[in-house]
């Protein structure tokens, strides 16, 4: 057996690919029509978009397979690091006139044995009620809807901020070409994501969605899973609140330790 990892992996990707070639007769318009579509895809800068899109969950599930604590999904190539740490009342930043009912999210970091864990750091950012996320979209002041919350002594926490719209991958590019010549749906369900960590913890990378809202039954990136389906409650003022625990597992120890 190989133990070169590339000529393992590689291999085997592209022997697959020569399989699919032969099964289904490609022919040479369609390998050409590949090809240009990969650059392409390199050229409109889509290559995080479509990785994330249509590979990250295979690869998160895998490697989370045996995760304690709360469920994972995938990160997505939208998270940016230093987004600035919010004091109370805890609300992203946001336009003066940001559209979307507002939400307050609540709720505690434990771990795996339901202690809480002071000082845990969440990490949260999620597109505008039109989709759209900040320092990707430019028409979007930078920062916009991006912002880290601390948990307290009693390990809770709290976010202001508004419901998330739903997520459609650009249609002009090649990616929404992609699904537009398959017949996929190019949309993911609205969504909220976070990463929360702390000191002698595994982070957890994952996405907080909406029961009710559009395409949860049909994420393009394949991330949804039930334990991360919230239903947000109503408020007399319009406003919308959901209580999310987040259990964290403990820091694994380096295989090679
Ligand atoms: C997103 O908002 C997202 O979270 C992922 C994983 C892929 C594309 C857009
Ligand atoms: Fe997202």
């Amino acid at each position: 057996m190989s133990t070169n990892r590339t000529d393992l992996i590689v291999g085997d990707i592209l022997k697959r690919i020569h399989e699919a070639i032969v099964e289904h007769d490609v022919t040479y318009p369609e390998f050409q029509a590949a090809k240009q579509w990969l650059i392409d895809v390199g050229e409109a800068g889509e290559w995080p978009l479509f990785l994330d899109v249509f590979v990250e969950f295979a690869v998160e599930q895998n490697a989370n397979r045996a995760r304690e604590g709360s469920q994972g999904t995938i990160l997505g190539p939208y998270h940016l690091p230093g987004a600035p740490v919010l004091e109370a009342p805890y609300e992203l930043p946001r336009r003066e006139d940001e559209v979307g009912d507002p939400l307050l999210i609540t709720g505690e970091v434990v771990d795996t044995h339901g202690q809480p864990i002071a000082g845990a750091e969440l990490d949260v950012w999620q597109a505008d009620a039109a989709g759209f996320y900040s320092g990707f979209e430019p028409s979007l002041p930078e920062g916009i809807l991006r912002g880290k919350v601390i948990t307290g002594e009693d390990g809770r926490y709290e976010v202001r901020t508004v419901l998330p719209g739903p997520y459609t991958i650009p249609l002009g590019g090649p990616c929404g070409a992609l699904c537009a010549s398959a017949g996929w749906s190019p949309w993911r369900p609205a969504h909220v994501h976070l990463i929360v960590s702390a000191e002698g913890y595994e982070p957890l990378i994952t996405q907080i969605f909406f029961d009710s809202t559009e395409y949860l039954d049909n994420d393009v990136a394949g991330a949804v899973k039930d334990d991360l389906v919230v239903k947000p409650e109503r408020q007399d003022d319009g406003s919308f609140t959901f209580d999310y625990e987040f259990k964290l597992e403990p820091a694994k120890v380096p295989a090679n330790a």
